[in-house]
């Protein structure tokens, strides 16, 4: 980019440009995150009913707090109750939309590909629970999950939601990865759930770096950057979200979800409002715009 626009300083530009990633450790605060923590709190309450009803637990913990609630809930249960509810969630509900349109990470994205800017179907929330061995997610550069989508790049802001750190499993990154293109991966066969893995003989000389992220915290990276993350060690859940952006000129991967129009300067009329991407329509059209009447 000629021009310089949003949050980051030309040496993050930089370094994302050299090493594929780039640690913002308190770009987001309580008020940010209040939103999409009450979506997963929600889902917590609706899953400890769930497992009440099924006479898997005799107390839903509804006084425990976010960080511990669902890693008391399964305690002594298996990987498959877990897995019953998802190894990550993709929900459409508006408490995503607000992190998803939240300016702090628009900003953020606008300064590494520029200011129309698409936001990728794809996004998980991760409740990573002690134990489970779903949590802990090998070697990959995201781009496995889609090969054949001409949406390059996508960045991937992985936003903390706890401190994430070695014990509780944080992400490892190998520098200057997203350099190269896609990796041969296999399907792994440890958690039962096939997530994608980058054969070994691609990395193995390669150096890692761990990046503990504070609460409020993102990690961004390129969806070449080879990445994954350790087991949960400890007695908490290691909650994060995955985002992903992209230019608009790119492929929406509407068979992925759907996505949205999140910031235009060229159009900024078809950015989509919640409303809009919650009735699954990835840009605001409404009949006003449209022509159309109104009956
Ligand atoms: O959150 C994790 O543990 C893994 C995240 C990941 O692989 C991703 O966001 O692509």
């Amino acid at each position: 980019m000629d021009t310089l626009t949003g949050l980051l300083s030309a040496e993050q530009v930089a370094f994302y440009e050299r090493e594929g990633y780039l640690l913002l450790p308190d770009l987001l605060n309580e008020d940010d995150l209040a939103a999409v923590k009450a979506e997963m709190n929600a889902k917590v309450e609706q899953i400890a009913q769930d497992l009440l009803a099924n006479g898997l637990v005799t107390d839903t913990r509804s006084d425990s707090p976010f960080q511990y609630r669902l890693a008391e809930l399964f305690d002594g249960l298996t990987d498959a109750h877990f897995l019953k509810f998802g190894r990550s969630w993709r929900d459409r509900l508006p408490g995503y939309f607000d992190l998803m349109a939240n300016p702090k990470i628009l900003d953020a994205v606008e300064s590494l590909i520029g200011p129309e800017l698409f936001a990728n179907p794809v996004y998980n929330t991760r409740p990573k629970v002690p134990g489970v061995a779903a949590g802990a997610v090998p070697w990959h550069q995201d781009r496995s999950y889609w090969p054949d989508a001409n949406a390059n790049p996508v960045i991937t802001v992985w936003v903390a939601l706890v401190d994430a750190d070695e014990v509780n499993g944080c992400l490892h990154v190998i520098p200057g990865t997203h350099k190269t293109q896609l990796f041969t991966h296999h399907k792994e066969s440890l958690t039962g759930t096939g997530y994608t893995e980058v054969n070994e003989e691609f990395i193995k000389t390669r150096r890692a770096v761990m990046l503990p992220v504070p609460a409020g915290g993102a990690l961004l990276f390129n969806d070449r950057c080879v990445h994954m993350s350790t087991p949960n060690r400890s007695d908490h859940v290691r909650w994060s979200v995955d985002l992903r952006y992209q230019p608009t000129d790119q492929d929406p991967m509407p068979t992925h979800g759907v996505g949205f129009l999140a910031r235009s300067r060229i159009f900024p009329e078809r950015v989509a409002r919640m409303e809009d991407w919650l009735a699954g329509q990835p840009e605001r059209r409404d009949d006003k715009m449209t022509g159309r009447d109104n009956p």
